[in-house]
């Protein structure tokens, strides 16, 4: 069977048998969104308001069977946050080489905001991760200004223009590159009203072009205290999204994602990590009632 036709998230029908587990192994990020605030999960890819825990790489590896006891057909596992993948990425590396090591049937997934991506690419490929998200919400630099505050790239922090510049030119770098790597890409684009909703057309049009496999449109959901938040930009919903969506030709679009958690496990529709963290927490407790 071709790994695709396990993926939940890159194919709808998967998503009806097999689950996903997200591995919250990447602390830090290397950009600031202004949907975002960092008290929470990276929101490219979550619904903001909830926070998953870290874990290190030997611990995501036991998280696995633990999720596996709950639900067993699990045929991917991502690195998807809480902040953003690459900015440090030694441990999402080191999480893919562990996990390939011990569940070599299990399918790698990465989702990343893109700065890092393209010098990153080859050991991504070394450590066998097949699917990457990109989450691209301009390719217009004006657009772009206004949805970013700073990027720090090598340790040297750009903002407004500058920023907007570099980060755009590194995501389309990356992209390219890893299609022609052989990675099979998805994008997601937030849908922000008023900032970049009129121009979601433009970038389908773009990631077409540069070969991406999916498309995904997430309506924004402020992340409370995030500077969108503070001064009053709204979210946006499904029914703006499928609107938009609607239009759109020659591409793949996701209608099934659930913007789920950056320590999220299961199937799409049933996140299993409520319950695990209630176990993680029972188990505590007894723990806590031994003389040691
Ligand atoms: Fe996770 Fe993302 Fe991989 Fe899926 S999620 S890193 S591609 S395994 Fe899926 Fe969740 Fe939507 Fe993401 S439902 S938020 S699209
Ligand atoms: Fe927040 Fe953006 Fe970084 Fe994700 S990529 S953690 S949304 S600043």
């Amino acid at each position: 069977m071709n790994t695709i036709e396990k993926h939940p998230c890159f194919n709808k029908e998967a998503s009806k048998h097999y689950g996903r587990v997200h591995l919250p192994v990447a602390k830090s990020c290397s950009i600031s969104c202004n949907y975002c605030h960092r008290d929470y999960d990276c929101p490219n890819e979550s619904r903001p308001g909830v926070t998953s825990g870290l874990l290190s790489p030997e611990d995501a590896v036991d998280r696995i069977y633990e999720v596996k006891r709950f639900f067993n057909d699990i045929s991917v596992a991502a690195v998807a946050g809480p902040g953003d993948s690459l900015a440090e990425p030694r441990n999402t590396m080191k999480t893919f080489e562990l996990v390939k090591k011990e569940f070599p049937e299990i399918i790698l997934c990465m989702s990343t905001n893109g700065l890092d991506l393209a010098e990153n690419l080859e050991e991504l490929k070394e450590k066998r991760v097949n699917f990457i998200t990109v989450t691209l919400n301009a390719i217009d630099e004006s657009i772009a200004q206004k949805i970013y505050r700073y990027v720090n790239y090598k340790g040297i922090v750009y903002t407004e223009k500058d920023a907007a510049k570099l980060l755009l030119d590194r995501q389309i770098n990356g992209i390219e590159k890893a299609v022609k790597k052989g990675f099979t890409i998805k994008i997601n684009s937030v849908l922000i009203p008023g900032v970049n909703d009129f121009h979601i057309k433009d970038i389908s049009d773009k990631v077409k072009k540069l070969g991406v496999y999916l498309f995904n449109v997430m309506p924004m959901i402020p992340a409370e205290k995030s500077y969108f938040y503070k001064t009053g930009v709204k979210g946006a919903s499904r029914k703006d999204v499928a609107g938009i969506t609607k239009d759109i030709e020659g591409i793949n679009i996701m209608d099934h994602c659930r913007q789920c958690r950056s320590d999220a496990a299961g199937l799409l529709g049933e996140d299993l990590s409520k319950k695990l963290s209630e176990r993680e927490e029972d188990l505590r407790c007894e723990c806590k009632k031994m003389p040691c």
